[in-house]
């Protein structure tokens, strides 16, 4: 590639839909990807184009992407792979080098392909895969590097892997309703292939993220991506990192251990970038935003100087053990309005299973509840069903553990074993994991993947978790009055019943973003905008784009 060529990233069809029916169906969640705005950003730097096709909002999404594939003929097609996504990403690297053959080149990143590089290079027609953090890899892959110079990658450099499918044929499976995973297309000559692994490529410094350019907001159509009130109160809407990393090691985790953190004068440049251009909420997806609990106070603090105020959601989890009153009260006053704790566990056995590193955990959540008691601030409180130390006992434990501390809202998942995670390789090595079959690897769905230690089944998880957001919503008659009273006093009453419904009758309302209806009259005026008068000044590509 010697000259700048269009660069598509491509979020997949399911992207958004992994909560729908399950009991978060209500607060099924959209917005655009924090990976792609950062690597968008830090290529344009250098004169390429990026546009971004996201299949998660989109009606149709197969057929659009071949048309947009023929309309654009990128020259790479670029994308982010979490576990249960694995087959959609290869599908669309299939249906990408169907179309465009050897002139695209297909590349991937993330965490689950950074997992198992190899399961990505054999099994799907992607040419190489990044590892890690992906800025300055992608942009040498996008600069046409030699693959063997381009540290952080692996690749294959052979030429026995082709799709022996056509574009057509591969999207009518997929059409037609063929489980995924049984879609194969992809001709592999085992005996000629040679698969590379490059050494690593050392991590950003904080210093080197403080150089990061900002995350490119004119590569989404922000205005498309309109939430529930359950998951942000300001609209537009837009995702934020402060930090990488963390520096805890809970085994069912994929966080990376080297944390690194932006210093508080970039994160309030982009804030207020952010504001500027009209964003109303920033949730930040930090792993650890509070470890250094200075840099966190110094964040809010710079913020109140500058007179900067924004809803904000810590909504990725705050360690129970890393917050004081001090800190929050700050936030707060900077516009923060919820935060999410992993608590989860109300059983020592199993949190230290989960080698979390609570070492009296159930006093240190008391503790971290009634310090956030002393604020305005809403809790979401994180719980964890399965982690190897579990016993039906402790499950037990652990749901009476939730309504004791009493967090606004509560959220039980399954443990699960990533492949990139320590849970994974102990359950390998004990041949506990029965099944790789990616799709199924969820956290809401407590589905036959791997053998629990302590004979913990799959139906005895879904059983549980089933009870677990009953016991908290319905049959909690405290929290029932609670929520009630505050519901009448906000005025969300409405909203609450709906969400109710949404949450116990899955089937009747499905949180699936393509379906939902908004009535927000700023959201109305830009579909309006977009769709009457095909005013669409982002890099989003979207069914209009292929029809006009
Ligand atoms: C926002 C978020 C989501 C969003 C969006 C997901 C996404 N693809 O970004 C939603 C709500 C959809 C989501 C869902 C899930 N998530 Co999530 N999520 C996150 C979260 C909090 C932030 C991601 C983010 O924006 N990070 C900031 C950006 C800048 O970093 P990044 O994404 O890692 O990208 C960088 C590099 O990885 C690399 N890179 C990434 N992609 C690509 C692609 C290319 C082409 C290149 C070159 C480079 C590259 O370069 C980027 C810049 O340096 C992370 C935790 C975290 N802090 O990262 C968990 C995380 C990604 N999620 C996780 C999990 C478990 C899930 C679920 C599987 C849960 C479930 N239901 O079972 C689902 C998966 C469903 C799905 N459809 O994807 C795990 C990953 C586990 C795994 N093996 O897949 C993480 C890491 C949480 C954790 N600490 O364990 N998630
Ligand atoms: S669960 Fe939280 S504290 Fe534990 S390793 Fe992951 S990000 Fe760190």
């Amino acid at each position: 590639m010697d000259q700048p060529g269009l660069i598509l990233f491509i979020t997949p069809p399911s992207a958004f839909t992994a909560y729908t029916g399950t009991k978060i169906n209500a607060g099924v969640q959209h917005y655009p990807l924090l990976s792609y705005m950062y690597l968008s950003s830090y290529v344009k730097k250098f004169g390429f184009q990026t546009r971004v096709l996201d299949l998660g909002i989109e009606k149709n999404p197969w057929p659009l992407l071949a048309k947009v594939l023929r309309k654009m003929r990128p020259r790479v097609v670029a994308m982010t792979c979490t576990t249960p996504l694995f087959y959609e990403v290869r599908l669309i690297g299939m249906i990408a080098k169907a179309i465009l053959g050897d002139s695209v080149t297909v590349v991937q990143g993330g965490i689950h392909v950074s997992a198992l590089p190899e399961e990505s290079l054999t099994e799907t027609m992607c040419d190489a895969v990044i590892f890690d953090e992906g800025e300055i890899t992608f942009h040498e892959i996008c600069n046409g590097s030699p693959f063997e110079n381009i540290l952080g990658i692996a690749y294959r450099s052979d030429k026995n892997r082709r799709v022996v499918l056509s574009a057509d044929e591969i999207i009518n499976d997929i059409v037609n309703g063929k489980p995924l995973y049984e879609i194969e297309g992809v001709q592999d000559d085992p005996q000629g292939r040679e698969i590379r692994r490059n050494l690593p490529r050392p991590l950003m410094s904080n210093q080197e993220l403080d150089a990061l350019p900002f995350a490119d907001l004119d590569l989404y159509d922000i205005y498309r991506y309109k939430n529930p009130k359950l998951i942000a109160r300001g609209y537009p809407m837009i995702q934020m990192e402060t930090s990488r990393g963390c520096p805890f090691h809970c085994n069912f985790c994929s966080a990376d251990d080297a944390y690194r953190v932006m210093s508080p004068a970039r994160i309030v440049k982009e804030m207020e970038e952010f504001k500027r251009r009209g964003i109303k909420e920033i949730r930040i997806i930090d792993d650890q935003f509070a470890t250094n609990m200075k840099r966190a106070k110094a964040i809010f603090e710079l913020m109140l100087k500058k007179g900067l105020k924004i809803h904000m959601n810590l909504a990725n989890g705050v360690r129970a053990d890393r917050l004081s009153a001090e800190l929050l009260k700050l936030g707060e006053r900077a516009g923060l309005y919820q935060l999410g704790i992993g608590f989860e566990s109300g059983d020592q056995v199993a949190l230290d299973s989960m080698q979390k590193g609570l070492k009296d955990g159930v006093t240190t959540g008391f503790k971290c509840m009634e310090i956030i008691r002393k604020t305005g601030l809403e809790t979401v409180g994180f719980f964890m069903f399965g982690a190897a130390g579990d016993t039906e006992e402790s499950i037990n434990r652990t749901i009476a553990y939730a309504k004791a501390l009493r967090p606004d809202y509560a959220k039980v998942t399954i443990s699960t074993p990533f492949p990139d995670t320590r849970l994974y390789a102990d359950f390998k090595r004990q041949g506990l994991i029965k099944s790789k079959r990616w799709d199924l690897y969820n956290i809401h769905r407590a589905e036959d993947v791997y053998e629990h230690p302590n004979g913990l089944k799959p139906e005895m998880l879904r059983f549980y978790y089933n009870l677990f957001y009953s016991e908290y919503y319905l049959f909690n008659w405290p929290y029932v009055w609670r929520r009630f009273l505050k519901s009448v006093k906000k005025g969300t009453i409405f909203y609450d019943l709906w969400y109710g419904l949404k949450t116990f009758c899955p089937r009747l309302i499905p949180g699936d973003p393509r379906s939902s209806i908004h009535l927000k009259p700023i959201f109305l005026y830009h579909e309006l905008k977009r769709k009457i008068l095909g005013k669409n000044p982002s890099g989003q590509v979207s069914s209009d784009y292929v029809n006009k």
